[in-house]
């Protein structure tokens, strides 16, 4: 079984910045653990970042093609301001689970929003970039109901 983990904008500077609310871990580690989950449960996952709206958009678009079964997705910013990727998951008709590394409820206020969550297989905030890990592992865990 294929899951693709999408990364939006900014979370390419994982473990560079801003230690107390993001961790120190790298993008490559967060895709290497995430990667590792999925493998001892006996699935596959290919990995994507980008900083640009439409590049997710478009590699949303692609999942369904290449036979992606599930997505986790942290949209980053592009949680809180975007018709397009909301758009493109909803068209994508796939099961995903969104991700957040800190705790956006415990933040400001324009955080508290998200125009993904209702269409949510499921919602993992707070948990740091252990998140990864357990949203593949809720991902997977949905998709064996179906
Ligand atoms: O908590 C999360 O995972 C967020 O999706 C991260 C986004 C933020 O806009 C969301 O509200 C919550 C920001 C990602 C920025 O990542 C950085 C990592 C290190 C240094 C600077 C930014």
């Amino acid at each position: 079984m294929k899951l693709l983990l999408i990364n939006g904008p900014n979370l390419n500077l994982l473990g560079t910045r801003e230690p107390a609310t993001y961790g120190h871990s790298t993008l490559a580690d967060v895709e290497r653990l995430a990667a590792a989950e999925a493998a001892r449960l006996g699935a596959e996952l290919a990995v994507f970042q980008s900083n640009h709206e439409g590049a997710l958009v478009d590699r949303i678009q692609a999942a369904r093609a290449e036979g992606v079964a599930g997505i986790v997705i942290n949209a980053g910013a592009y949680t809180h301001t975007s018709v397009a990727l909301r758009d493109a998951l909803a068209g994508a008709a796939l099961p995903f689970v969104e991700i957040h590394i800190s705790n956006v409820h415990a933040r400001e206020a324009f955080r508290h929003r998200s125009h993904l969550s209702d269409l949510a297989a499921g919602v993992i905030v707070g948990f740091g970039v252990d998140g990864y890990r357990l949203a593949v592992q809720g991902l997977l865990a949905k998709l064996a109901t179906r």
